[in-house]
């Protein structure tokens, strides 16, 4: 069976909570998960899939028609987060469009929500939901061995497939993998020189994941209380020096929070360190999941930068959130992550439900005082069955399920919906231009930026943003 793991052009994409005006500029992150199928794929079989990455390829429909009469593919695997199941529809239709026998299967954030509501669209001919990897390899195996119409399929936990057109949604995979078995990402199917990101400052940069899973019960976060499971340190550090060897030395770990275990991060810095691995890289992390040792062996081992959720300067609208972080543990862990001699990013968050324009403002101010190296202000989102949203339901602040409306019948016309009853969106957005220009247009700030400018490639990325922040809104998450 021919695959084609596709990333579909961007053509329909809903505009986030933070806004895309920046897109052009933002540039372009891995799909690892896709990346993650197809490698399980190529080992379990033997076959080499083809990978299409069309944002960064610049390939657009019209090229994409091409190329699939030229690769005559029997399967394309798509990966979805809410906001690009539309661009997934386009381009089924145009792959139906191209051979109507061609079978399409969606895996992802959006179809680990909706595998129901996904497999119910009509040019959707597989869903797989949980961990995909031998999931999909077993759908692809079985079609092969046995054909479409095989009774086996219904013994493949996590998959949803169609018999006479009728959804069938097995059942959830409970078990969950062990993260050292799976083969790497399947970087060898894409270019790695094409990803970047905005504030890349000019190395080549790559994702990578160390840890599943997130115990914090942040309601906004639909990852919230899950198994976390982590990959051991060396098996980390071996596909490190696999990045390095191909000239990669700026890494993000995507991992929600790679800091829950403290004793295997300690010793996949110490790895990296003693095996003398040139390595920058950047993670996410809770302000209550560091210390003072973490944080050192994280700079000896080359992290520059640390992602903190610190959402909001009021403790009233920390507890609505269910973060579980208190102010002083905030600045308790900034001033830390600082004297370790790591950048870190401040994700704020304005709009939240009951928010008033001032304690808005105090959250400019608390950033200030802060003083990270990078300041993101997003609209609260109520993002598709997250607690936050149920939450919202409950209160009647939302009146009806819109996402799952959305979810079964996806129209271009839906937009993302902001919920603070007493701004409107057009209101909502002003204030989080003016926020993330009180931060940035700080003199002392911009100061700041210009003596840490490292090379030339590190000004062109300062430039390039600082231009942006100035002349429009502000992406680069
Ligand atoms: C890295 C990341 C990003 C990156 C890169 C995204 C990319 N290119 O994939 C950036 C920063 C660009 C980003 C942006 C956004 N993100 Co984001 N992001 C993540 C993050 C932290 C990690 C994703 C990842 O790589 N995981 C690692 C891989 C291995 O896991 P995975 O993708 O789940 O894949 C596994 C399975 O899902 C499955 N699978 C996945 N795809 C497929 C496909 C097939 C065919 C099969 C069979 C299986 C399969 O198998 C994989 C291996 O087990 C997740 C959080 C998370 N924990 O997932 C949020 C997350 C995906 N993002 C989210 C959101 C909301 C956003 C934004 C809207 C936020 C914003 N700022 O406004 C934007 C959207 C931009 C847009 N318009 O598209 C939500 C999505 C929720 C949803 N309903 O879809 C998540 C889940 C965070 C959250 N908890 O709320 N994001």
């Amino acid at each position: 069976m021919k695959i084609l793991f596709l990333v579909p052009p961007e053509t329909h994409s809903i505009e986030s909570s933070v806004p895309k005006a920046l897109e052009g500029g933002k540039g372009y992150y891995p799909k690892l998960g896709l990346l993650y199928v197809a490698a399980y794929y190529e080992r379990a079989t033997g076959d080499t899939p083809v990978f299409i990455d069309c944002p960064p390829e610049n390939v657009t429909v019209s090229d994409l028609r091409r190329r699939i009469r030229e690769i005559k593919p029997d399967m394309v695997a798509m990966s979805i987060m809410t906001f690009n199941l539309l661009d997934a529809l386009h381009a089924a239709r145009v792959l139906k469009q191209e051979d109507q026998n061609i079978k399409i299967c969606l895996g992802g954030s959006h179809v680990n929500l909706y595998p129901e509501e996904t497999l119910n669209l009509p040019l959707i001919d597989y869903v797989v939901f949980g961990e995909g990897e031998p999931i999909f390899t077993q759908l692809t195996t079985t079609l092969d061995a046995e054909g479409p119409e095989s009774d086996s399929l219904k013994n493949i936990r996590g998959l949803g497939w169609k018999r006479d057109g009728i959804a069938c949604v097995n059942p959830k995979e409970t078990q969950l993998l062990d993260l050292d078995t799976l083969p790497n990402p399947a970087r060898h199917l894409v270019d790695i020189g094409q990803y970047a990101h905005i504030i890349g400052e000019g190395r080549q940069f790559f994702t990578i994941q160390a840890t599943r899973g997130c115990p914090a019960t942040c309601s906004f976060c639909d990852i919230r209380k899950t198994a976390f499971r982590t990959r051991s340190a060396e098996n980390v550090v071996a596909e490190v020096e696999e990045l390095v060897a191909q000239g990669v030395d700026d890494l993000f770990f995507v991992d929600d929070t790679i800091t829950i275990n403290k004793k295997n991060l300690l010793h996949f810095c110490d790895l990296i360190v003693k095996r003398g691995i040139k390595l920058n890289y950047k993670i996410s992390a809770r302000v209550d999941t560091v210390n003072e040792e973490i944080l050192r062996a994280l700079k000896r081992s080359g992290c520059y930068r640390i992602h903190y959720g610190i959402e909001t300067a009021t403790p009233r609208h920390l507890k609505y959130l269910q973060k579980g972080q208190t102010l002083e543990k905030v600045e308790r862990a900034c001033k830390m992550t600082r004297r370790a001699g790591i950048g870190f990013f401040a994700y704020m968050m304005i709009g939240i439900p009951h928010e008033t324009r001032r304690e808005m403002f105090d959250t400019v101010a608390l950033a200030k005082q802060l003083k990270p190296d990078y300041a993101q202000f997003s609209i609260c989102t109520p993002y598709p069955k997250t607690e936050l949203y149920f939450q919202m339901l409950k209160e009647g602040i939302i009146t009806h399920d819109y996402w799952q409306e959305f979810a079964k019948n996806p129209t271009p016309d839906f937009k993302i919906k902001f919920w603070n009853r007493h701004f409107t969106e057009e209101s909502l957005r002003q204030i989080q231009d003016e926020c993330h220009a009180r931060f940035y247009r700080q003199p002392t700030y911009i100061m700041k930026q210009i003596a840490k400018v490292r090379s030339w490639e590190d000004f062109s990325a300062k430039v390039r943003m600082g231009t942006k922040i100035l002349t429009s809104r502000l992406s680069f998450s």
